[in-house]
């Protein structure tokens, strides 16, 4: 029979989150970190259980991410950050290797690591997404990471019946 999995936007049964920030642009940071906070009491998760980390810069969070989902402590990490191009003729770089270095830690991890830096043309369009008329990519890193938890549950229990009984 087919099985259908879908992530549930309830709280994780245990376990906590842990965000990572950048303080490059903090201004936009703040939002992010107002945001996620404000998400996981939406989805009736303790906003005080989180752990927040503050990093100098994007280029920075993943090597942060990986030390705390290699901890063994939380269900799941929530990157978060603004690279805005025009601030720097590196954006690129720090754009690419943030996104590649927290791709890299879900894999490598097992732990979800979510991606909630922004990388935006313009200040204006990094407040849009921290918070104005685009949302909030914040809540909605913490929104995805509870997705992931309950897909990832599902999956795993999933694979553990489809392998029967230990013998
Ligand atoms: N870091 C950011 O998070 N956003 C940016 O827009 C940015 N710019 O524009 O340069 C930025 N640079 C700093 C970078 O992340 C590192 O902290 C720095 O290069 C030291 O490794």
């Amino acid at each position: 029979m087919t099985s259908t999995i879908e992530g549930r936007l309830s709280p994780p049964p245990s376990g906590q989150l842990a965000l990572v920030a950048s303080r490059f642009n903090k201004f936009i940071s703040d939002r992010l970190v107002a945001g996620a906070l404000e998400e996981m009491a939406r989805l009736g998760m303790d906003p005080a259980s989180a752990d927040v980390v503050w990093v100098p810069g994007s280029f920075e969070i993943p090597m942060v991410a990986r030390r705390l989902a290699e901890s063994g402590k939380y269900q799941a990490v929530c990157c978060l950050g603004a690279v805005i191009r025009g601030q720097t003729d590196h954006y690129q770089y720090v754009a690419g290797e943030a996104a590649k270095g927290v791709a890299q830690v879900g894999l490598a991890t097992g732990v979800p690591t979510i991606f909630g830096i922004i990388t935006a043309d313009s200040l204006e369009q990094a407040i849009d997404r921290a918070g104005g008329k685009v949302g909030n990519a914040g809540a909605k890193a913490v929104a995805s990471a509870v997705e992931m938890i309950s897909v990832l549950g599902q999956v795993d229990s999933l694979s553990a019946k489809s392998r029967g009984p230990k013998r």
